[in-house]
């Protein structure tokens, strides 16, 4: 196991070419992190902070972390679940911990059957041969819903399964759909909600470093909270002001001031901690909003 007293840069593992790859990075530079690469493409150096981000295969990121090779990882939920089924199963008392779900890589993990067959319950899967790349996953849900069913391990291409005669039904990750779509299966029961998360080794880390860590993770919410945040500006009767209030998603206290030559209109300002959609605009005018402007937040800080 390294030593913390030597090594006090702050190793966040990310994923080296994917699905996760760019938003990843993105929320790091967001944070303020400025990086050069490595010849060899496989670190990114923090030039202004003592973080650096290794890439590596999604897959490896929970052992790094658990191994504490890795300070900081970003992974999707998927993976996660796996591995800590795995390393338990391995005999690990010692995981990762899961801190806190990112915004993106939204996906979920469903089995789905060809489209001609029907489904009606779990007990459909009884018997099955089920191909995926989650056997952990999947067993440890057939073990809850008492089905007994042959998890086969696929570690790609999982939808290509049935049409190879290799399985009656697949468990795989979807998003859009169009996938399972394209080659005649039908999703009929997810299984796990999943998106990206950063996970934190289970090693506790020497106060300077746990210092830059506790710093990230307050900036990692600051990011994830302005993304979803606006700034809403308008003008409003004063009678209407409760109404108006009540309608504005996500606001605590607006600031409400005077307008020049008018004692029954206010100006509102307020940060919505959710998005504000052309409906809500809608439902303010009618209750008597006017001018009403909604600007993006660049930073925030609690
Ligand atoms: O090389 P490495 O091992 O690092 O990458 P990988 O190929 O294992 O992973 P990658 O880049 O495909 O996905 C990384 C992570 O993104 C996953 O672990 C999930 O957490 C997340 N994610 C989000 C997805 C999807 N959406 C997704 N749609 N991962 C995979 N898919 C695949 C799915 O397996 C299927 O083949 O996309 C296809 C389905 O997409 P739809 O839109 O047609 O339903
Ligand atoms: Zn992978």
């Amino acid at each position: 196991m390294k030593s913390t007293q030597t090594d006090d840069r702050i190793k966040i593992a990310v994923q080296k070419s994917g699905r996760l790859t760019e938003h990843s990075m993105d929320l790091l530079v967001r944070c303020g992190l400025s990086y050069s690469r490595g010849k060899d493409r496989l670190i990114c150096y923090g030039e202004n902070m003592p973080v650096d981000v290794l890439l590596v295969r999604d897959d490896d990121i929970p052992g790094l972390v658990q191994e504490d090779v890795c300070d900081l990882g970003i992974v999707g939920l998927n993976i996660v679940e796996e591995s800590s089924l795995t390393l338990r199963a391995d005999g690990a008392t010692r995981l990762f911990e899961k801190i806190t779900p990112l915004d993106f890589g939204h996906c979920r993990l469903s089995f789905a059957v060809p489209r001609e067959v029907r489904y009606e319950s779990p007990e459909s899967l009884a018997g099955k041969r089920i191909a995926t790349s989650y056997p952990r996953i999947v067993s440890a849900w057939l073990d809850k819903e008492g089905i007994d069913a042959k998890v086969v391990v696929f570690s790609g291409a999982v939808e290509i399964a049935p049409s190879l005669g290799r399985a009656d039904v697949v468990c795989d990750l979807v998003s859009s759909g169009e996938t399972l779509k394209a080659h005649d299966l039908q999703e009929v029961e997810t299984v796990l909600q999943s998106r990206a998360a950063l996970i934190r080794t289970p090693v506790e880390l020497a106060p300077a470093k746990s210092q830059w860590v506790e710093r990230l993770l307050q900036r990692i919410g600051g990011v994830l909270q302005v993304r979803e945040s606006k700034y809403i500006m308008l003008h409003a009767p004063r009678s209407a002001l409760k109404e108006i209030k009540a309608l504005l998603p996500g606001s605590e206290a607006p600031t409400i001031m005077p307008l020049e030559g008018t004692d029954d209109k206010v100006a509102v300002h307020a940060v919505c901690r959710e998005n504000v959609f052309w409906e809500t605009l809608e439902e303010l005018k009618e209750v008597g909003a006017s001018s009403m402007l909604v600007l993006p937040v660049e930073k925030m800080l609690a």
